[in-house]
């Protein structure tokens, strides 16, 4: 029987108390656990920010990369080996910045894999500066006159890619996101899930109090792309959580013969043989 405790990674987290990281460790974990799946089956892969610091927290297999670049190292790992659970989890400056482009791509392709974003709306590890999450005019570090730029709706984003799994999570209701992930790990197709997160630190206004008060559980049909497109525009003082679209697509897997279906281990060694490179010449 798997239980939490087998999730606990052996470095104890260094988030600042109260962080909104600390919620999803607790949630992926809870959830990982009541879908019965064994940490020897999962692999965490991350980018660089606070919250990307995850696969030294959690008891799975990790892989600690690059800013920006966790989803094609995790559509990688999923390819080799099609039987993991692989979750991507990175920061909204890691995802929507020097990851867009990786994360367009992961969702119009359909990968199956899930992808978690901590969206604390700013650089928490380089303290404090404005993320694409961030508001326009918003004073921080780097925007010292105002943030000049429009933030980018990760939610509208992934819906027009082609995501087949959207939704979005509260690190203040850590029982509603649980069962978020665990409809986005059960999903078969690339699920993404946006974490209202706050970083208590570097962020004081979108606090826990101020999203508590603004947050509400969406009822759709989530099937509906158009209703699914509408309730990711909501904002100001209407901020809906849950899963806004889940329908299920072809994989990428479906139309790429040459991706195994079996894990790498399980494949014969390709036979390389000096007729082969004769072949390359
Ligand atoms: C290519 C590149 N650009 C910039 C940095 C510097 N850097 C490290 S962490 C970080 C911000 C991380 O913010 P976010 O992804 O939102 O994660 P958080 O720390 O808020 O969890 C930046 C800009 C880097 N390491 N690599
Ligand atoms: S700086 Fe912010 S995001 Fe980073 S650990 Fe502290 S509270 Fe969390």
């Amino acid at each position: 029987m798997v239980t939490v405790a087998d999730y606990r990674g052996r470095v104890r987290p260094d988030w600042c108390p109260a962080c909104g990281n600390f919620a999803q460790l607790s949630a992926i974990s809870g959830a990982l656990t009541e879908l019965s799946i064994a940490p020897k089956d999962v692999v965490v892969v991350s980018g660089i920010g606070c919250s990307s610091n995850m696969p030294e927290f959690i008891n799975t297999y990790g892989f600690h990369g690059l800013h920006g670049r966790l989803l094609p190292v995790a559509s990688a790992i999923k390819w080799a080996n099609p039987k993991l659970t692989v979750i991507a989890y990175g920061g909204d400056g890691d995802g929507f910045f020097e990851g867009t482009q990786h994360f367009y791509h992961s969702a119009k392709r359909n990968i199956n894999i899930k992808y978690i974003v901590s969206d604390n709306q700013t650089f928490g590890l380089t303290t404090g500066q404005a993320s694409p999450t961030a508001p326009l005019g918003r004073v921080t570090k780097s925007t010292p006159f105002g943030n000049p730029e429009k933030p980018v709706n990760p939610l509208t984003f992934a819906l027009s890619a082609g995501a087949t799994f959207v939704a979005r999570g509260f690190s203040g209701d850590t029982i509603f996101l649980k069962e978020i992930i665990k409809k986005a790990i059960m999903h078969k197709g690339f699920a993404f899930v946006d974490v209202f997160s706050p970083c208590v630190t570097y962020n004081k206004i979108e606090t826990y109090d101020y999203l508590r008060q603004r947050v509400y559980k969406l009822d759709t049909d989530v099937t509906d792309f158009d209703k699914a497109y509408k309730h990711a525009q909501e904002e100001g003082d209407r901020l809906p959580t849950g899963v806004f679209y889940d329908v299920t697509e072809k994989i990428y897997d479906d139309y790429d013969p040459v991706i195994s279906k079996e894990s790498l281990n399980e494949v014969p060694p390709y036979k390389f043989t000096e007729k082969t490179l004769e072949e390359f010449l």
